[in-house]
This record gives structure tokens, sequence and C-alpha cells, in this order.
């Protein structure tokens, strides 16, 4: 018998994860974390877009959004019953938020990525990093699982536990149903999204856009770290970049909450995601806040850009 609202082709997303053989502690966490964005999308569609009168560990002023986006998130992975440490974006310090969990769960997340976008009306989204055991500060390659929700005009789930990647619809139901299974990248790009100030470009860098522009790749970039990398999964075609500026050798994106996560989701569907030197899966943390230069995407280009930093810097 068909649940009402849901059609024979609609497979929830508990059931594929059980299928995709996910472990159940595992799959209850993601679960979860499915659950968190049903709030979450309700506080952007209604929610308070003013400033909460604090800041985070960057100095960025946060919106009530954000604050609240992060006290949901909490919430949920709390009820959880999995999780033993959180860092998300929101907060100065790694959290034991359940110590007697030690030995299931650490969550790294940004609750809700690019929420200065929301007042001007674009997509933003929220960015789960998943690692066994309590420490967070591993590698980005040990991660058992990856996610990001997006809320743009639809509300969409894209997930890995390192069986490929595959993205789901918020129904009508505010359910999380298959939409595609095992996203792959294209190898060539023919969408590019340029993060930071091309005037601070290194010679490498510029030298890169200027072979994005001669081969005709289109640009594309709204902003938003989560729709701008989904865009290039879903059309399985493209190249995001965030690269070392002139006096930002970093780059802006956060290693642990923003890069990890979408780097284990690039590289599971075939792409690649590197700082322009080394994979971004390899880069062993050196605290909660380091920042990363990023490119990543279809894995032609992403060697492109590494040749040419290598060659001009
Ligand atoms: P906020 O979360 O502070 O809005 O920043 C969003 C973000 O970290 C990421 O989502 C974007 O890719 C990047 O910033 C855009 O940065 P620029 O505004 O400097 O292009």
């Amino acid at each position: 018998m068909l649940e009402a609202g849901k059609t024979k082709f609609q497979i929830d997303l508990r059931r594929y994860l059980r299928e995709d053989g996910v472990d159940d502690k595992l799959t209850h966490l993601i679960c979860e974390i499915a659950e968190a964005s049903k709030y979450i999308v309700n506080s952007i569609r209604t929610g308070d877009l003013g400033v909460a009168g604090t800041s985070n560990l960057y100095g960025e002023e946060q919106l009530a959004l954000d604050v609240l986006s992060d006290r949901i998130m909490r919430k949920r992975l709390a009820k959880s019953g999995v999780v033993s440490n959180v860092a998300s974006e929101e907060t100065r310090d790694v959290i034991a938020l359940s110590p007697h969990c030690a030995g299931n769960y650490s969550v790294a997340f940004d609750p809700l990525d690019g929420s200065s976008l929301v007042d001007v009306n674009l997509a933003v989204g929220t960015i789960v990093s998943i690692y066994a055991g309590s420490d967070l500060m591993q590698r980005g390659k040990r991660q058992v699982a990856a996610l990001y929700i997006l809320y743009g005009p639809r509300t969409t789930l894209v997930y890995t536990t390192g069986n490929g990647v595959h993205e789901f619809g918020m129904n009508q139901l505010m359910e999380y149903t298959l939409l595609r299974r095992n996203i792959r990248l294209a190898p060539k790009a023919g969408i590019y999204s340029p993060g930071g100030l091309r005037n601070r470009y290194s010679p490498g860098v510029e030298g890169f856009v200027c072979y994005l522009e001669a081969k005709g790749a289109k640009l594309r970039y709204s902003g938003g770290l989560v729709p701008d990398v989904n865009q290039l999964l879903i059309k399985s075609n493209g190249i995001f970049f965030y690269p070392h500026l002139q006096g930002a050798p970093q780059g802006k994106l956060r290693l642990l909450y923003e890069l990890n996560p979408m780097a284990f989701l690039i590289e599971q569907a075939g792409g690649a995601a590197s700082n322009g030197r080394q994979r971004i899966l390899e880069v062993q943390p050196q605290a909660i806040d380091d920042c990363q230069p990023f490119f990543g995407g279809c894995r032609d280009d992403v060697a492109k850009a590494e040749e040419l930093i290598a060659s001009r810097g």
C-alpha cells in the first residue's frame, strides 16, 4: 500500500540509505539532519532576517537565521543520540554534545552557508561533514559521509557515504524522495564559478581563467558555495574555485565545514578537489577555522589549474 502523496517510483531517503548499505546509526543520523532541514527551510521562508547581535569566529555579524539554523542543527544532532562532538561555523570551539556517545560520530557543519544571500532571495544551503568517533581534526579523506541541503526554488539534499553521490527532493509532504542516483562529472568543464576578486588573482590563476575563457566555458557564479557546487554536480559539468589571493594566501573557504564535505562529494562523482597544489582531502587541519584555496569539479580542469599554479604561482 503506497502512503498518501507517494508514487510507486518515489524512494524515500531512509529506504535508499538502507538499500545503499549504509550503517543503521549513520542512516539515523543523516535522516535526523534531513529532519532539521525542514525547520531551517521554514525559518528561511518565514524567519526574521534581522541581526542577532552576535558575531562568529570570523568576526562576521551573525544574522538571526545563522543563529537559529545553528540551534536547530545542534538540537537535532543531540537528539540523534549518536553524535559525540560537533563543530559549527557559527561557534568558536568543538562542542562535546554527548560525551557518552564517544565512538559513534562527530559532525562539522555550516548551518546556513551564504546566509547573507537570503535577503536578496538567492539560494543558500546547509553543509555537513561526518566522521566516525570523536575526533573532528582528521583529514577529509577520513569522512564517512558528506551532504548538503540546498534551499532554492526547490529544497534538495545531496549525499555521499563513499558509494556514489545521490540527490533527493523535498516533496509536498516535506519528505525527501530520490531524484538522481550516482551523479557523475564529465572530465572537462563547460561552466566555471570563479570566487574572490580577479584583480587579486595570482599569475597562475589568472592564466587559468584565460584558459577557461579561451575554450568557451560559461561563467556562472551566485556567491553561494552550495548552489554553485550543486550546479556543477547536477549538470555533470563545471569547476568552482575560490583561490589563494594576493593578501589572502589561504583563500576564504573553511576546510572543515565547507571544503572537505564538498571535496568528498565531488571526488565521489568522479571529479577532483585541490587547494591548487594537493588534494584537499589530504590536508591535515591545524585548527577548526582553517581556510584553504579551493579548485573543485571536472578533473581535467582541476589538473590544468594545478599545472598553471605550479608553473606561474
Ligand atoms: P557567507 O556564508 O558569509 O555568506 O559566505 C558564503 C561563502 O563562504 C560561500 O558560500 C561562497 O562561495 C563565498 O562565501 C563567496 O564569497 P565572495 O562573496 O567573496 O565571492
